[in-house]
């Protein structure tokens, strides 16, 4: 991929049917108008510097029209200008107010010089966090707003104290991209060791998160989100390579497959223990699994746009990567309104 990436964005009304208002995490903007609402919605365009410019607009501007012509209504279409180009500083700090965002997979607004290395700015995973009490690694956490993150309640087990904690965003532990302190740490109320059962915390930080495409937030799942079983997600964080094996500098990540309830329930796999508050991710096979160090962190799925959602916190499972015994996280969706109620969220 060569050239520049311009970037165009897309300002007309548009019908809610194709803004997607209110559903969900908002991809547009909805704004009062004048006997109506108009629906901002941004659209990104990845081109060579080779295009024809003034070509590809007008084809774009046929293409929305076409589409939008499906939608039959009252929406009043204006494209007259619709399309604008936008220097990539600007497009970039729209991005990073959306969720769930990893542009590093794409050419899309990378500088990575071809040829170049990998540097501690280019966080593939922008959400993950480390927890870190006297400056050791000893949890994940993921980075749900400019303020909050979610974590697991089972790492603040004798340590709620939030002056102990700090945390740190990049891909690197050592050297930390960046590190805030922590004002204050909210434990589930119906958590009890040795249960693992509501093994959920939120972190709120002293200092706002400024986002950047290093460090940005996750999507949060509704709370009536089936999750369907089988699918892939990913689960990251800095935890052993093996059981009570060493502990990585480089964030690591790996793919996991969501395990019916009913099969994790199984008397060979959990024998009846996983309750609704908990998911299974792994393989029964054994081989790749989340291990110590990597509670609290994120398990996160792409949807059909490819934002991701968080839908696991690494919690617990007997040792790591064994046959029949998967990881097991807490279900975020079960505890959507939760987190709600503590972080406004
Ligand atoms: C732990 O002790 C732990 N294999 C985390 C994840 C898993 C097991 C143990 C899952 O923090």
């Amino acid at each position: 991929m060569t050239g520049q990436i311009p970037m165009r964005v897309l300002t007309g009304p548009l019908p809610c049917e194709l803004a997607g208002c209110g559903v969900g995490e908002k991809r547009a903007k909805v704004l009062p108008d004048t006997g109506g609402v108009v629906a901002q919605v941004l659209l990104m365009f990845l081109f060579s510097s080779a295009d024809n410019n003034i070509e590809l607009q007008q084809l774009l501007n046929r293409i929305v029209q076409q589409r939008l012509k499906m939608y039959p209504g009252s929406a009043r279409i204006d494209l007259s200008s619709s399309f604008r180009d936008m220097d990539s500083t600007t497009a970039e700090s729209i991005l990073n107010e959306f969720c769930g965002l990893r542009y590093n997979r794409s050419a899309a607004l990378s500088s990575r010089v071809t040829g170049g290395m990998d540097t501690s700015w280019s966080s593939e995973w922008p959400w993950q966090a480390s927890l870190q009490r006297n400056n050791i690694h000893r949890c994940g956490a993921t980075l749900i707003s400019n303020t909050w993150l979610v974590s697991a309640a089972h790492c603040f087990r004798n340590a709620k104290n939030p002056q102990k904690w700090t945390v740190s965003f990049g891909t690197y532990l050592r050297p930390p991209l960046m590190v805030y302190l922590v004002k204050t740490i909210i434990v589930h109320e119906k958590y009890r060791y040795p249960a693992n059962e509501y093994d959920i915390a939120v972190v709120k930080l002293a200092n706002r998160v400024e986002f950047s495409r290093a460090v940005h937030r996750v999507c949060l799942p509704d709370s009536d989100e089936i999750i369907p079983y089988n699918i892939d997600a990913v689960v990251t964080g800095w935890g052993a390579l093996n059981n009570y094996g060493e502990t990585p500098n480089i964030l690591q990540e790996a793919t996991v497959k969501l395990i019916d309830t009913n099969v994790c329930n199984r008397r060979e796999v959990y024998d009846g223990v996983i309750t609704p508050g908990m998911l299974c991710a792994g393989y029964l096979e054994g081989g790749v699994d989340s291990c110590q160090g990597d509670s609290g962190g994120p398990l996160v799925t792409p949807d059909s746009r490819s934002m991701w959602y968080l839908i696991g916190i690494v919690s617990w499972g007997d040792e790591c990567a064994k046959p029949n015994k998967p990881g097991v996280y807490t279900r975020v969706t079960y505890f959507r309104n939760w987190i709600t109620r503590k972080t406004g969220l």
